[in-house]
């Protein structure tokens, strides 16, 4: 079984090359995939599956081939696009996913997270994302027009933006102790995850035993993926 993780693309009408980035990912590296999993933030903004499935055709077009051709496809909400809905998992012909979830690859426990979550030094963003992701504020950011979703959420994003330049590296990134925690609670032998931006590949010791952390990169000039295949992890960027 050939299994690839990817998380943060960031997709954005404004931003058309990557759309072109995740083609080409699709169509080379990602080409020999029997699952994928989506680990959020695969859109900058995500405003209800009514403007999502139009602003990000290209994309949905794209995903929904490969569905078709006998991939199997996984998405997991991140902060951005947490409003996805059953409409999106149909258009592409995605399972969805809550964070976290434990799947096993090569019969290990593996944890898979946005990864938001496990930045909990970051008082605002964990306020913040424990008022949106309630089925409250859903039912009723849903209910309002698409003008005024659009001007909430394209605001939402401008402040979130603003708030972002003035955080510091250590409060944006996760927190060793959340995330020794996470393993130990789902016992898991794996954690995947992207969000921070920073990819990565550690190994540490929780209560005695060895764990293994990756962390997927964003999507700019080059897109990054995870592969596990053959009991191996390969983290790798392509252009
Ligand atoms: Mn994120």
């Amino acid at each position: 079984m050939t299994t690839y993780f990817i998380s943060d693309l960031h997709l954005d009408p404004t931003r058309p090359e990557l759309y072109g980035l995740l083609d080409d990912f699709l169509q080379g590296p990602g080409k020999d995939a029997q699952e994928i999993y989506i680990l959020g933030d695969l859109f900058e903004v995500w405003l209800g599956d009514d403007i999502g499935l139009g602003e990000h055709q290209r994309a949905i077009e794209a995903l929904a081939k490969v569905s078709q051709s006998g991939t199997a496809l996984y998405f997991m909400a991140g902060n951005r696009d947490f409003l996805v809905g059953e409409a999106f998992a149909k258009a592409i012909g995605c399972q969805l996913l809550p964070d976290p979830t434990v799947i096993t690859l090569g019969g290990q426990r593996s944890l898979l997270m946005h990864g938001d979550s496990l930045c909990t030094r970051d008082y605002g963003h964990t306020f913040f994302r424990a008022v949106t992701r309630s089925h409250l504020f859903s039912r009723f950011y849903l209910s309002l027009s698409q003008d005024k979703r659009r001007s909430l959420g394209y605001g939402l994003r401008r402040f979130t933006k603003k708030r972002l330049a003035h955080k510091s590296y250590e409060i944006t990134d996760t927190v060793h102790k959340t995330l020794c925690k996470k393993l130990a609670k789902y016992n898991a032998a794996f954690l995947i995850h992207g969000h921070t931006h920073r990819p990565s590949i550690s190994v540490f010791n929780v209560k005695g035993e060895l764990r293994q952390t990756f962390v997927l990169s964003d999507w700019h000039e080059q897109g990054n993926f995870l592969r596990f295949d053959n009991d191996e992890f390969e983290l790798h960027n392509f252009s």
